[in-house]
């Protein structure tokens, strides 16, 4: 696993030195701010799916920024299949894209393509989600600390059972991302640092089980939680998705999600939000999807031989009940 600690993090300061100056033209070519001619960067994208929210205004800030950028993007979607990623990688290196780019749908069975990418001399930059790979096989990571959501998750919790005025044992669902992808594995690995460290005797989590970042999983999986524990305090989600679909399976249950269950979710998509405002989630924890502009300084800073810090990290934030409606109107995605 990419041991995210071991990189240095940088703010955004390679948006600022490296700059975009090249200026994009009608035809998708490019000139820098010298004015002198170059051919377009082409760039091969290989996308998670569309299984979320969060996905899409990824998706969305992938695409608005490669055109911004002048780039020429070669974009697929591996509708949560990880062979579907490699196939799209090996179809990039016959192309001999410029840059790879990729959020990898789970964090294992990478290494062949990376090194064929490598013989290639493709550069490969992470984007969104880690391998367990070799890290001399990828650029650079851009991307948020997992988990560190996974404890602002916990330490959000906290505050959310104080504001409840619960007291005693707290017995947690948690609605777990796709199986064997770096936020679900971190995600969790958060949240139970903080629980072993600070909550050992009091919260319990009684039921983990993976929603696949869907709706529909966190619906169906919510429901088979409610049979088996009645008596559910929390549920924690790994995103919004699961969490709107788990409130579905609350409300059918005859129960009020964000009173009967405390529910707290990562991401902060608008959805999210709404649910929040409605009082059907009572905190959030923000993963932020734009990661378009950071990746695209990225991009040309590597193929321009230029040098970029190991983890580019996403400055995010986290949000109570009582500061949703406030924040609706300023939320990008
Ligand atoms: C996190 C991203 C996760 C989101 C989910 O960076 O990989 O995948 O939290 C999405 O919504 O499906």
């Amino acid at each position: 696993m990419l041991n995210r600690r071991n990189f240095l993090t940088a703010a955004v300061g390679v948006a600022a030195t490296a700059g975009l100056a090249a200026c994009a033209k009608e035809d998708g070519s490019s000139s820098d701010s010298s004015g002198g001619g170059s051919k377009a960067i082409t760039l091969g994208f290989a996308q998670v799916g569309s299984e979320s929210g969060w996905r899409t205004a990824n998706t969305d800030s992938v695409k608005a920024s490669a055109k911004e950028a002048g780039f020429k993007l070669q974009f697929s979607d591996a509708q949560q299949k990880p062979e579907n990623q490699i196939s799209a990688i090996r179809s990039f290196i016959a192309q001999k894209v410029d840059v790879i780019a990729f959020s990898p749908v789970v964090v294992t069975g990478w290494d062949a393509v990376l090194k064929e990418a490598q013989a290639a001399k493709i550069p490969v930059v992470l984007t969104d989600r880690s391998v367990d790979s070799d890290e001399s096989l990828f650029v650079t990571l851009v991307g948020s600390d997992f988990t560190d959501e996974g404890r602002r998750a916990a330490k959000i919790l906290e505050k959310v059972l104080e504001q409840a005025g619960h007291k005693g044992k707290v017995k947690i669902a948690q609605l777990e991302g796709t199986t064997g992808a770096a936020p679900a594995i971190e995600r969790a690995k958060g949240f139970k640092e903080v629980m072993d460290a600070e909550h050992k005797d009091d919260w319990e989590i009684v039921a983990s089980q993976t929603g696949d970042f869907t709706r529909a999983g966190g619906k169906q999986v919510m429901q088979a939680f409610l049979q088996s524990n009645p008596d559910i305090d929390v549920l924690f989600a790994h995103n919004d998705d699961m969490g709107l679909g788990a409130i579905q399976a609350i409300e059918a249950a005859g129960k009020k999600p964000g009173k009967d269950i405390l529910i707290v979710t990562v991401d902060g998509v608008k959805d999210g939000f709404v649910a929040m405002s409605e009082g059907k989630i009572n905190a959030i924890v923000e993963c932020n999807p734009l990661l378009g502009p950071q990746l695209m300084e990225v991009v040309k800073t590597v193929h321009e031989g230029g040098k970029v810090e190991r983890w580019i990290k996403t400055e995010e934030s986290d949000f109570m009940q009582d500061q949703a409606k406030d924040a609706l109107p300023t939320r990008k995605y």
